[in-house]
C-alpha cells in the first residue's frame, strides 16, 4: 500500500513531462526550433539536416535524462520528508556499491554516446570535395568589419564594406544593400576557402546550421551544397572589435543563370582578378617577409 503510493507520486511529473514534449511535435518543432527549415522545402544545405538531427536526438536523450533525473528527486523529497515526530537525523546511506558504479557507468556511457554521434557528424560535415568535384570555389576573406568574396574559378571579385547604418529606417536598421553579398548557385559543389587578414573572425551563415573560424595565416574550409534558393543572414561570430556587430553580409543562392549574370556584372565592373593579401594588417608574420630570428639572438 505504501509502496504504491510511492510510485504514485513519481509518476506524476515523468508523466506530465513525457505528454508536455510528445504533444508539442509539429514537423517545425522536429527539427529543434533550428532557423532555415520550410515546411516542404528543401533544407537550406545537404549539411543542415544532419546538424538538426544532432541537436534533436541530444535533445532528447538529455530530455529523458532530466525527466528521470527530476522525478527521482521530487519522489525523495515527498517520500523522506520528515514526518511529526521524527527527529534527529534519518538514516544515513553511504559507500552503497551498486549505486556507486551506476552513477560512473551511466554518464560515461552518455558522454561516450555524445562524443562518437558528434564525431561522425563532425567527420561528415568536414569532408572535402576531392578538388575534381568542387563546382563552386569563393575565397572568403575576413577583415574588420567586413568580408571580401574572391570567386575563384571566374577570377572575380566583390570587395566589402561593414554595415551601414539606415538614418532612414527604424533605430539600428542597415542599408540591406550595402551589405556584402556572396553569392551561390543552387545544387552545386560549393568550397569556400575562409581568410583573415587581421584578428580571428568566423564565418557564420545563420540557415547553414554551422559557423567556422578564420585565422590570419591559416585557411579554413567549408564543403557544402547549397540547396534552397533564397537571402541568408551571415555575421561574423567572434568578437573581433569595436564593430563586430556590423560585421555582416548576406548569402544569395540563385539560379546558375543568376549566377553567372552576377558574375558577369563583376566583370563588367572591371572587379577581375583576385583581391589578395596585399591588403592583409598583419604584414610581419612569418612567411611574409618579416626578419627571421638570426642563430645569435636565439642562443641568448
Ligand atoms: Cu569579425
Amino acid at each position: 500500500m505504501r509502496h504504491n503510493r510511492r510510485l504514485r507520486w513519481a509518476a506524476i511529473p515523468i508523466a506530465a513531462s513525457l505528454s508536455l514534449v510528445l504533444a508539442g511535435c509539429t514537423q517545425a518543432q522536429l527539427n529543434g526550433f533550428l532557423p532555415g527549415f520550410v515546411e516542404g522545402e528543401a533544407p537550406v544545405t545537404n549539411h543542415t539536416e544532419r546538424v538538426s538531427g544532432l541537436w534533436v536526438t541530444s535533445w532528447i536523450v538529455l530530455l529523458i535524462v532530466g525527466v528521470i533525473t527530476w522525478g527521482l528527486t521530487i519522489w525523495a523529497v515527498i517520500a523522506y520528508r520528515r514526518r511529526k515526530g521524527q527527529t534527529g537525523l534519518p538514516v544515513q546511506l553511504r559507500y552503497n556499491m551498486p549505486i556507486e558504479v551506476f552513477y560512473t557507468i551511466v554518464p560515461l556511457i552518455l558522454v561516450l554516446g555524445f562524443f562518437a554521434f558528434t564525431a561522425r557528424d563532425q567527420q561528415a560535415i568536414e569532408q572535402r570535395f576531392a578538388e575534381d568535384e568542387v563546382e563552386v570555389k569563393v575565397e572568403v576573406i575576413a577583415k574588420q568589419w567586413a568580408w571580401d568574396f574572391n570567386y575563384v574559378n571566374e577570377d572575380v571579385y566583390s570587395p566589402g564594406i561593414q554595415g551601414q547604418l539606415d538614418d532612414e529606417g527604424p533605430k539600428g536598421s542597415l542599408v540591406q544593400s550595402e551589405l556584402p553579398t556572396l553569392y551561390l548557385p543552387v545544387g552545386k559543389n560549393v568550397e569556400i576557402e575562409l581568410e583573415s587578414r587581421d584578428v580571428i573572425h568566423s564565418f557564420w551563415v545563420v540557415d547553414f546550421l554551422y559557423k567556422k573560424d578564420m585565422f590570419p595565416g591559416k585557411t579554413n574550409y567549408m564543403s557544402f551544397v547549397p540547396e534552397r534558393e533564397g537571402t541568408y543572414a551571415g555575421k561574423c561570430a567572434e568578437l573581433c572589435g569595436e564593430y563586430h556587430s556590423l560585421m555582416l553580409f548576406n548569402v544569395e543562392v540563385v539560379s546558375e543563370a543568376e549566377y553567372e549574370d552576377y558574375i558577369e556584372s563583376l566583370r563588367e565592373a572591371g572587379q577581375e582578378g583576385q583581391l589578395s593579401s596585399e591588403y592583409d594588417r598583419n604584414q610581419n608574420m612569418p612567411g611574409t617577409g618579416a626578419p627571421e630570428l638570426n642563430e645569435e639572438h636565439e642562443a641568448e
